[in-house]
């Protein structure tokens, strides 16, 4: 059973031999030893990660995901640390930390995750709070249509309308496969937009806030639909595995 697609691999860009060959090592080294090496792996990774031309840097398979990651880091935060910011056009903007979102209702979700380029990963559980939640307890304006979301990694974005972040399948969440997730999956928080591409789900999430009109995300600016609705958007399902 091998949980790593490489065959499978459509980047927009070749991917450099080096990141390719450290990809299969860390492979194989993740199958002989099955899912307890994936904190080792995870911890492994930054010295892997190699910027390409296009600025996506990171294509690292871990456990059956590949890591993904526009800055030259994957940015980590201590969970005490974490706060979540809820503003922009709402009656009353809050900040909530790590806490604070476990003390919500929690919601779970078990889905397919498809990245654009054509990897897929089968039947992922993902547990959070709904992302409507949030939104309803701040309180959102008549004039908010939109909403945006920032990362602490400093430089991705992406954006929501109102109508498709009050749906029952957008969550804030904090739990990947049954376990925290990881700093190398976008944790301790980031937001999982169920029926999108894996580029609607911001990792590092650090702020949601309500606007007037949808502003394209990180990828968006770079030709990726902003409607990214898995099978109907720019994607490649046909040929994914
Ligand atoms: N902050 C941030 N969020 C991000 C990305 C990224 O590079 N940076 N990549 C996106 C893309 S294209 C995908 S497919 C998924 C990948 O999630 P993973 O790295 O946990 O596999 O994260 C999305 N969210
Ligand atoms: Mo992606």
């Amino acid at each position: 059973m091998l949980a790593y697609d490489y065959l499978v691999d459509r980047q927009p860009t070749p991917i450099g031999r080096r990141v390719f060959i450290g990809s299969v090592a860390l492979g194989v080294v993740g199958v002989v030893f099955g899912s307890r090496a994936q904190g080792w792996l995870e911890r492994a990774l930054a010295p892997v990660l190699e910027k390409d031309g296009s600025g996506l840097s990171g294509l690292v398979p871990v456990g059956r995901f590949r890591i993904y990651t526009v800055t030259d880091e994957l940015p980590s935060m201590p969970k005490s640390q974490y706060k979540l910011q809820v503003a922009g056009l709402v009656d009353a903007p809050f900040t909530i930390d790590y806490a604070g979102l476990l003390s919500m209702i929690p919601t779970s979700l078990t889905r397919d995750f498809q990245c654009v380029t054509g990897w897929r990963v089968r039947d992922v559980v993902w547990q959070g709070i709904k992302l409507r939640d949030l939104l309803d307890r701040a309180g959102v304006n008549a004039e908010a249509k939109a909403v945006r979301f920032t990362s602490f990694d400093g430089v991705y974005t992406e954006s929501l309308t109102l109508r498709q972040a009050m749906r029952d399948d957008m969550l804030v969440a904090y739990q990947l496969e049954g376990e925290d997730i990881s700093a190398a999956h976008g944790g301790p928080v980031r937001l999982y937009a169920a029926p999108m591409y894996g580029y609607k789900s911001i990792k590092w999430m650090d702020r949601i806030e309500l606007v007037a009109e949808v502003e394209p995300g990180y990828w968006e600016k770079r030709g990726y639909d902003v409607d990214a609705w898995v099978g109907r958007s720019n994607g490649r399902d046909d040929d994914a595995i």
